[in-house]
């Protein structure tokens, strides 16, 4: 198949197609065509006698649903997929790479993108404090390349030997099967301190990151340092990064526990609700280039996968975007049959010898053949690559393609030795040819022994509030460790990372303060970048709360929700009952949600917009809404009546409270703005 680039529009789509199935309409059959004549009742000897063996239709039923399930993924299980398209804005990456989906602009390369939490069960709840997975499979011309990351750019460990000790001290304790999707218990923090490799992506677990509002708010990140290759052969290390045009944002701690119970589901949703309403996810992808020659020329390791590059030091260059606009078709045969893997690779690519992400070129292929059933799972249609591929693989269970001729094997003459390695002016993948050269050890580089510094650069880049989130988090997760030993040894191992961090959260989980430490170098450096208050603040798809009444002011609360539309904001109305309010000057609104179905913490802001209750319960509720947002210092707004409900939620003013007054022209882009700026920090609470 030769196809121009641009036929690569919809490509994947177009190959879907030929699988996706409509039952709707349709007679029901057995999975042999047989034309099925009754599905209630299985074939007994008389109404009220025994099934017999001979029920063809009701053992093909069975069975089938006897053998639905297939292992979960061991890590990464709870996770949720949309389909998307990527483009390069110039061919600015010619200097670098030889990969044409990053070096053509006319190119749309189709993408399917898997966001998860790591810890958690398939059903667990996905407002958890966690890394995120972000795997992306780009259906490239030239084969499929998976860049698998997750939403922190650096790993509690730095060999991939260590993997299955983390995960296990990760997942719930098997004595009891506890927690739950946490790492609030005391064999996670036992490692920590025991491996204290992981200081710096424990900083972050224990950051506002590891609570994303949404997918579609947070990065994206390689991790490892990978290699590109340009058409001379050149190499230079990169790091990829995924930049959402949203900016980054998260939850508050106490917010997203709540929205654990009120809705597990909430990022999905998010993610789906967004893709239907045409709100498609933006994220720009980014490099971080730097020539082989530079390798040594930082305080860390470039191999070290526990290490970052300050984006001040390595800017980030933004070199396409991918746009995620379509929800799956059915959630089992592309999100959980979806197999990602770092080795997937196309010519221009390659990697770099961090042990980490050596090691996970062994794993993934691995755990899809248990997951999956076998070696064939390259041929399930969410899997398949969009370009053609022959090569002498045969057999093996569930088997689709019909490989015809006589010949698998190569080298042969029988076929004209085909199909026959392509040579690198053909396509062909040549592995870079690094000189390596040492002694068969098992030992860790001196260079990667530095755990600490990059912790504290994350520490002393944070915003006051980032910190007191974090000092936060040690607290809340120490706190749930039984062992004292433990929480001691966190907190001596912190002290590392920065004495003040240690000593607060040593206060609060009834630890002896740190223990001096021997003098560090004084760590004063900061990178801005990681800061989230330094991220894109916008107002689209935000979405607000409306708490509306009977005999609410029409024409205002209509303005208002008018305005906040044009400016991208969703807008949702809460009442006591589903139904019509009915508002003055005749205006009716449809209520989506009640007191009982919603809750504050689903959505951004809330804007009361009055109306007299049916009942004090009813205002109450409206309180406690009110109450609720103020304490996870979302903005509020008022234009009218609505204010009346303050006195009872506690609420006196203050920054991202606002109050129309009767001046809808101020108030309306007051609270806009408000909204656009996620959370009020400044506010001072009760
Ligand atoms: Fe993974 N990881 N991982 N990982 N990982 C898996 O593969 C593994 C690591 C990441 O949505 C598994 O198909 C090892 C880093 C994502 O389907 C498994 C090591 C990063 C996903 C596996 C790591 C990741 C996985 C489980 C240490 C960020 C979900 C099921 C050497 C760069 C992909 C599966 C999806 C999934 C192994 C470390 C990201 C077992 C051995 C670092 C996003 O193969």
């Amino acid at each position: 198949m030769s196809e121009t680039p641009n036929a690569s529009r919809n490509r994947k789509d177009a190959q879907l197609d030929q699988f996706r199935v409509d039952d709707a309409g349709q007679k029901l059959t057995t999975n042999q065509g047989l034309k099925v004549s009754e599905d209630e009742f299985s074939l007994k000897i008389g109404e009220r006698g025994p099934t017999l063996l001979e029920d063809f239709h009701f053992r093909e039923k069975m069975t089938h649903f006897d053998h639905e399930r297939i292992p979960e993924r061991i890590v990464h299980a709870r996770g949720f997929a949309a389909h998307g398209e990527f483009q390069v804005y110039d061919d600015s990456m010619k200097a670098y790479t030889k990969a044409k989906f990053l070096i053509d602009p006319s190119r749309l390369t189709p993408t399917f993108v898997r966001f998860s939490t790591v810890a958690g069960s398939r059903g667990s709840a996905e407002t958890v404090r966690d890394a995120r997975g972000f795997a992306t499979k780009f259906y490239t011309e030239e084969g499929n390349y998976d860049l698998v990351g997750n939403n922190i750019p650096v790993f509690f460990i730095q060999d991939a030997i260590k993997f299955p000790d983390l995960v296990h001290a990760l997942k719930p304790e098997p004595h009891h099967e506890m927690p739950q999707a946490a790492s609030a218990h005391d064999t996670f923090w036992d490692f920590v301190a025991n491996n204290q490799e992981s200081a710096h992506m424990v900083m972050w677990a224990m950051s506002d990151r590891a609570i994303p509002r949404s997918f579609r708010m947070m990065e994206g990140f390689g991790v490892h340092t990978f290699r590109l290759i340009n058409e001379q052969g050149q190499a230079h290390f990169v790091k990829f990064h995924w930049k959402p045009v949203l900016g980054v944002h998260s939850l508050v701690w106490d917010e997203a526990q709540k929205i654990s119970g009120k809705d597990p589901d909430f990022h999905r949703r998010d993610l789906w609700e967004s893709i239907e309403t045409g709100n498609y996810p933006v994220y720009e992808l980014g490099v971080q280039l730097l020539p082989e020659e530079d390798e040594f020329k930082f305080d860390f390791d470039i191999l070290d996968p526990t290490k970052l590059w300050p984006e001040e030091d390595v800017p980030v260059k933004r070199i396409g975007k991918m746009t995620l606009n379509r929800n799956v078709d059915n959630v089992f045969a592309e999100t959980e049959q979806v197999a990602f893997h770092p080795g997937h690779v196309v010519p221009g690519i390659d990697f770099s010898n961090d042990p980490l992400l050596q090691g996970r070129l062994f794993s993934y292929t691995d755990t899809q053949l248990i997951r999956l059933g076998g070696p064939n799972f390259h041929e399930l249609p969410i899997n398949r690559p969009v370009c053609p591929f022959f090569n002498n693989q045969r057999d093996g269970y569930g088997r689709q393609t019909i490989n015809r001729g006589q010949v698998a094997y190569h080298k042969n003459s029988l076929a004209g030795n085909t199909p026959a390695p392509a040579s690198e002016a053909e396509g062909g993948y040549a592995h870079y040819q690094e000189r390596v050269e040492g002694h068969k050890i098992r030992a860790r580089s001196e260079s990667f022994k530095d755990h600490f510094s990059q912790a504290a650069l994350f520490w002393n880049s944070m915003s006051p509030p980032e910190k007191q989130h974090i000092i936060d988090a040690f607290s809340f997760e120490l706190g749930k460790v039984q062992s004292k030993s433990v929480r001691q040894q966190v907190v001596d191992m912190f002290a590392n990372v920065n004495v003040e961090l240690a000593a607060a959260f040593a206060a609060n989980i009834g630890a002896q303060q740190p223990q001096p430490v021997a003098p560090i170098e004084e760590r004063t450096k900061v990178s801005p970048a990681l800061s989230q208050l330094n991220t894109a603040m916008l107002p689209d798809t935000r979405k607000v709360g409306v708490l509306i009444g009977g005999g609410f002011d029409g024409l205002e609360v209509q303005t208002v929700l008018h305005e906040l539309a044009a400016a991208g904001i969703q807008a949702e109305l809460i009442s006591d009952k589903l139904g019509k309010a009915a508002g003055t000057g005749g205006v009716e609104m449809e209520i989506k949600h009640t007191f009982q179905t919603a809750h504050a913490v689903l959505f951004d802001a809330l804007y009361a917009a009055g109306g007299s209750w049916t009942s004090p319960k009813a205002e109450k509720d409206a309180a406690e809404f009110l109450r609720e947002a103020f304490m996870h210092y979302k903005t509020i707004g008022a234009s009218g009546a609505g204010a009346e409900l303050f006195p009872a939620a506690g609420i006196e003013g203050g920054p991202g409270v606002l109050t129309g007054g009767g001046h809808l022209t101020a108030f309306v882009p007051a609270f806009i703005e408000a909204i656009a700026k996620h959370r009020n920090w400044d506010r001072v609470l009760a």
